[in-house]
């Protein structure tokens, strides 16, 4: 249960000791419309939870083309080991498909020309990587959100769950987010960077671009979105690699 504080109690313990003077300034207060804004907020949420959800959907800085880096680096794995995703990029992802399924009514299996032929966005941002290293670069894909809507995410989603075709040692790679960023209009699973289709070495088919968070959360080499309702069973249970492995944090935002 979200915390209510009702306008009266709010008024009254402000006004508490102080007299009939201070109540009926609260009162002019309460009628201005800022004050009523103010008051509002103690009504509904707590305002520091308020802040949250705002700062939440905020967007990323976006920057223009003269500003990308002339060398984007790559990082963690740049080729996946598995031989059947060998297999697929020497067909340039010709036969591969992207699994949607999970807590869905409309479970999908896409082709990459089906995605590439769906509404994309197209957005230049800068990558944080924890260890340290920066670079701006212009990434182009289809709306995550988008996605979710034709797979129609049954009530009880609170995950969307991205799995990909690496590993380190037995440790798939796999990421995690909630539904404000799954739903965030620069939440995208990306096909394109800097104009061009995607290279291997930056997460080819398909990566996800998460723009509010760090690094590690911008999962490459995505086969499969999963919806699902918790996170514990799935690998170690918080979220993803490096969460589990090296307890980064599950929520990296920037
Ligand atoms: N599947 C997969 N996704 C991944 C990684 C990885 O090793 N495997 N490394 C992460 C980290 S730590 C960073 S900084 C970025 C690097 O993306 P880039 O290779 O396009 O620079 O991918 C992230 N996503
Ligand atoms: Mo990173």
């Amino acid at each position: 249960m979200t915390p209510r504080l009702s306008r009266r109690r709010l008024i009254g313990s402000l006004g508490a000791g102080a007299g009939g003077l201070l109540l009926s300034g609260c009162d002019r207060i309460a009628a201005s419309s800022t004050g009523k804004t103010l008051l509002g907020l103690g009504e509904t949420a707590s305002y520091s939870a308020q802040r949250l959800i705002s700062d939440r959907a905020a967007l990323a800085q976006e920057f223009s083309a003269a500003d990308m880096s002339p060398f984007f680096r790559t990082n963690g794995n740049v080729q996946p080991a598995s031989a059947d995703y060998a297999a697929h990029a020497a067909h340039n992802f010709a036969d591969w498909r992207l699994v949607v399924d999970g807590l869905v009514g409309n479970p999908m299996r896409l082709s990459l020309a089906q995605i590439r032929g769906l509404p994309r966005r197209t957005q230049i941002t800068r990558h944080d990587c924890v260890e340290g290293w920066s670079a701006i670069g212009q990434w182009t894909g289809l709306p995550l959100g988008l996605l979710l809507k034709q797979a129609q995410l049954r009530r009880d989603v609170r995950y969307i769950v991205f799995h990909c075709a690496d590993s380190f040692g037995a440790n798939p790679y796999y990421e995690s987010i909630d539904l404000i960023d799954a739903f965030h209009p620069q939440t995208i699973l990306a096909w394109g960077m800097n104009g061009q289709t995607l290279s291997v070495g930056h997460g080819a088919p398909l990566r996800l671009r998460v723009e509010r968070q760090l690094g590690y959360k911008q999962a490459k080499y995505v086969m499969r979105v999963e919806a699902v309702a918790t996170l514990a069973g799935l690998h170690g249970g918080k979220g993803g690699y490096w969460e589990d492995v090296a307890g980064y944090q599950w929520y990296a935002g920037i």
